[in-house]
């Protein structure tokens, strides 16, 4: 099977060059110029006033780039490039259930990729993969600004990923700096008992400053994870990723493997320290990270897709739902499913110290939302957000310092929702700030999307991107800048219905 055909980039910047020069020309809409149907010359007339001074995105990329020549695209009726289902729910290929991604088996597994975690590194010793891992207290960047204290491994929470074969045999040294005893739980595994990290069951707790061994051999393969024993660490942020490749690459083999750790914490409004007592939640975390600050997943169009999903939330299940597509259940936190028993479904439960993998084809361009569906874990609490407790500017200190003329409540926000007693439904004046945008923006991989695009990832939720090759290229592989908007216009120009699509409001396009 071919790999993807390479892209000539000296031929894409011509291009891109190309296209900027059509936008500095004042274009209005890229898609209408050189071939306006009657349609659409129709339609350009009837945006509403408010949308007409949008500047939108001119034309995108070269689709004739990076076909897939040779490569089968449809099986049964299935087809890896358009929304389908196949012709039969017998067949082994009906909703791409068994149709391969690009990647050739004999490649070895998909590297796994958990956006935002690094990897816990390891060296061989007397045949032993030897990691090092270290519990401790960490600050996370939940939100650019919001810096929280949580509990983690090696300055990351959820901790870094720890990644060996099947038949590996790991030893992992824990050495302990929170200013607590703790031990470290490998989930799942069939080990020794000694090792089993329960504590007090199997073994003496770590003491600060002290270290223990834990060795065994990893016959399994899956999806597993550590986290500590003691609750309300585990509460605190305490858990990583294990995976496990199998030595025999999963059939059909993915070109994406890619793991999310859906967790909830309680941080009291102006807090930055979790409350592991509480019995509530109001913040919400996918590897670390809330929407919009989540990384989206990136990927070209017609790949195989797997995407691992653990939710180590301390009270809360997740249904775990994708737009625009439909995936395979293939494994669980246990193991890999027999192929009889998968399930297709485009929403799927995910209990707590449970994991989900989800495999299918990327055979519908466009970002796609991604996210938890329970509506309190779309987004984090709202005390910034909403009605008359809001108190712009104001810090605890000023108001120490000023005690003769305690501030009184100072509504600046005149708009006549927020007289309404209680809190406003709609979270009027839920805004951004410059500083924060830049961040959420200032990362490869959310270039091109809708500059409204930060305003409806919040919480537990994420993106799928799906990416033709020549704009795939663009986002994730060059350095040009690419124009709010851009890619996903093109996305529309190509699959959807260009005549109906009216671009963000033009002040979103400024950062
Ligand atoms: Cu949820």
């Amino acid at each position: 099977m071919n790999e993807h055909q390479p892209i000539d980039k000296k031929s894409e910047r011509r291009n891109f060059l190309k296209t900027s020069a059509l936008a500095a020309s004042g274009a209005l809409y890229g898609g209408l110029v050189g071939n306006q149907s009657a349609a659409a010359q129709d339609h350009a007339h009837k945006i509403p006033e408010m949308q007409q001074g949008n500047k939108l995105p001119a034309p995108l990329g070269d689709p004739n780039a990076g076909k897939h020549l040779g490569d089968p695209e449809e099986y049964d009726g299935y087809s890896r490039f358009k929304p389908t289902r196949g012709n039969d729910p017998d067949s082994d290929y009906y909703l791409g259930k068994l149709m391969p991604g690009f990647r050739s088996s004999d490649a070895g597994p998909a590297p796994f990729e958990a956006p935002d975690l690094g990897k816990l590194p390891w060296k061989m010793v007397n045949g032993v993969k030897e990691f090092h891992l270290v519990p401790m207290a960490v600050e996370r960047e939940f939100l650019p600004g919001y810096k929280m204290n949580v509990y983690g491994y090696n300055g990351s929470m959820p901790g870094p990923t720890i990644e060996v074969t099947q038949g590996d045999r790991v030893r992992i040294v824990v050495t302990n700096e929170l200013p607590e005893d703790t031990s470290a739980h490998w989930h799942g595994f069939e080990l020794p008992i000694q090792y089993d990290g329960a504590s007090e069951l199997t073994q003496n707790l770590i003491k600060p400053g002290k270290s223990f061994a834990y060795e065994f051999d990893v016959h399994e393969e899956g999806t597993f994870f550590y986290h500590s024993h003691i609750p309300m660490q585990e509460a605190f942020g305490s858990v990583g990723f294990f995976i496990v490749h199998p030595k025999k690459v999963f059939d059909p083999p993915v070109d994406r493997d890619f793991g999310l750790i859906f967790q909830n914490f309680f941080i009291e409004p102006s807090q930055t320290i979790a409350d592991s007592w509480k019995m509530d939640w109001n913040w919400q975390s996918i590897n670390g990270r809330s929407g919009p600050y989540t990384t989206p997943l990136v990927v070209k169009h017609g790949e195989r897709v797997r995407i691992r999903i653990m939710n180590f939330s301390p009270m809360q299940h997740h249904p775990v739902h994708i737009h625009g597509h439909t995936f395979w259940i293939t494994g669980h936190e246990g193991a890999r499913i027999p192929k009889s028993a998968w399930v297709p479904r485009n929403t799927e439960l995910i209990g707590i110290a449970q994991a989900t993998d989800f495999e299918f084809i990327a055979n519908n361009p466009g970002d796609w939302m991604f996210h938890c569906h329970m509506v309190h874990h779309m987004m984090n609490h709202m005390t910034r957000q909403v009605g008359p407790r809001v108190r712009p500017e104001q810090t605890v200190d000023a108001y120490l310092t000023n005690l003769d003329q305690i501030p009184s409540v100072k509504l600046t926000n005149s708009d006549p929702g927020f007289r309404t007693p209680g809190y406003p439904q709609e979270m009027k004046g839920m805004t951004m700030k410059p500083d924060f945008l830049k961040t959420i923006w200032n990362r490869r991989e959310v270039q091109g999307m809708r500059a409204m695009w930060p305003m409806s990832v919040m919480g537990l939720m994420t993106v799928l991107r799906v990416l033709p090759d020549d704009l795939y290229q663009i986002v994730m592989e060059s350095d040009e800048p690419v124009e709010k908007g851009a890619v996903f216009a093109e996305i529309v120009r190509r699959f959807g219905a260009p005549s109906d699509y009216e671009a963000a409001p033009m002040m979103n396009h400024k950062s």
